[in-house]
């Protein structure tokens, strides 16, 4: 199966026999594009404020990797089953068209090498409350981009995956994802949020295009067992923000959300029959907007999961200036 663990720095990716590395992410100190490094997709954002944040994602499997290789500006290795992907949209005063022609090589990418079913999308975004070129924050620019790009592909909301959005401290678009060739994928929505690919126009031109989470289906039976992803998710409600002077009823609500999304009740409506809990998450990342806040934010995590593998908290911007934490995390 697919693994995550975020590691130290320096940590050598041949640790663990059995197992393959098939990406790593680098949560560090400077951006660094895309490359193949030691036969591993390596992408680096800035998104560390000091080096005692800094951590590497790194997505092991226990198949051997079968290929590796560079396309369009685009950096991937799979096994028979998994593919891992990352790429770099560099700064520019409009990002629409960059964003919809790097998703759009995304898209051609998985089709040609035969994963179509991209299951978690990363987007790791610089400045993202800044304004572009034309007044436009470059969060909305983004989005437009990326729902132009899931058009061209004639792909409606309940096609579209879990995913983060979220600033970063460098510039222009990091983003990875990852695919599988055949196992079977549900998103999975929240009842208490509206999805976010029917926001309306208020938050920008185009919504975000993004699931609440993908179950992976891992196993022979069906959708018996598999992997929960849970996108980043923040203190909405319906469409709006809750609590944006509230930092801890804001983060109450975030993990709120995350506690009725994995939940039996939500899953079994998505024809998923499993449940789970907070304590069930084994990778968690948390984004909080003020530094002052982390204390308070790590203090509510530790607790509200009380058992996770690993958990990595960054100092950086949320995609709404409103917004003060955003949490994901992966059950695996
Ligand atoms: C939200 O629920 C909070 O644009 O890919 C969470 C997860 C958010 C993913 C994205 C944005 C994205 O709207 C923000």
């Amino acid at each position: 199966m697919l693994r995550c663990e975020y590691t130290l720095p320096g940590r050598t990716p041949v640790d663990q026999p059995g197992r393959f590395v098939l990406g790593e992410v680098i949560y560090g100190l400077e951006d660094a594009a895309p490359l193949i490094r030691d036969e591993i997709p390596v992408l680096g954002s800035h998104m560390a404020a000091d080096p005692s944040e800094v951590r590497t994602e790194r997505w092991t499997v226990d198949q051997p990797i079968r290929g590796t290789g560079t396309d369009n500006g685009l950096v991937y290795s799979f096994t028979d089953d998994f593919l891992f992907c990352a790429g770099y949209i560099p700064e520019q005063g409009l990002f629409t068209e960059a964003t919809r022609e790097a998703y759009t090589a995304v898209f051609d990418l998985v089709e040609r090498l035969g994963y179509p079913s991209i299951f978690r999308m990363w987007n790791l975004i610089g400045r993202i409350n800044a304004d572009n070129s034309e007044g436009l924050e470059v969060y909305r620019d983004f989005c437009r981009g990326r729902a132009q790009a899931f058009e061209l592909y004639a792909a409606q909301g309940e096609d579209m995956p879990s995913a983060t959005g979220i600033g970063s401290r460098g510039q222009g678009v990091a983003f990875y994802f990852l695919a599988s060739r055949s196992a079977a994928r549900v998103n999975i929505e929240n009842a208490r949020q509206i999805p976010a690919y029917n926001y309306p126009e208020q938050y920008g031109p185009k919504p975000p295009s993004f699931a609440r989470a993908t179950y992976l289906a891992t196993g022979d039976q069906g959708l018996g067992t598999g992997a929960l992803y849970i996108s980043g998710t923040a203190g909405i409600l319906g469409h709006e923000t809750v609590h944006a002077d509230d930092l801890d009823k804001q983060c109450r609500v975030a993990l709120e959300n995350i506690e009725y999304l994995i939940s039996r009740r939500n899953l079994s409506g998505h024809g998923v029959p499993r449940g789970y809990e907070l304590a069930d998450v084994t990778q968690v990342k948390v984004y909080v907007r003020h530094r002052e806040d982390m204390p308070a934010v790590r203090a509510a995590c530790e607790e509200a999961f009380p058992n996770p593998m690993d958990i990595a908290y960054f100092n950086v911007d949320i995609c709404r200036s409103d917004l003060l934490v955003e949490i994901e995390g992966v059950i695996a």
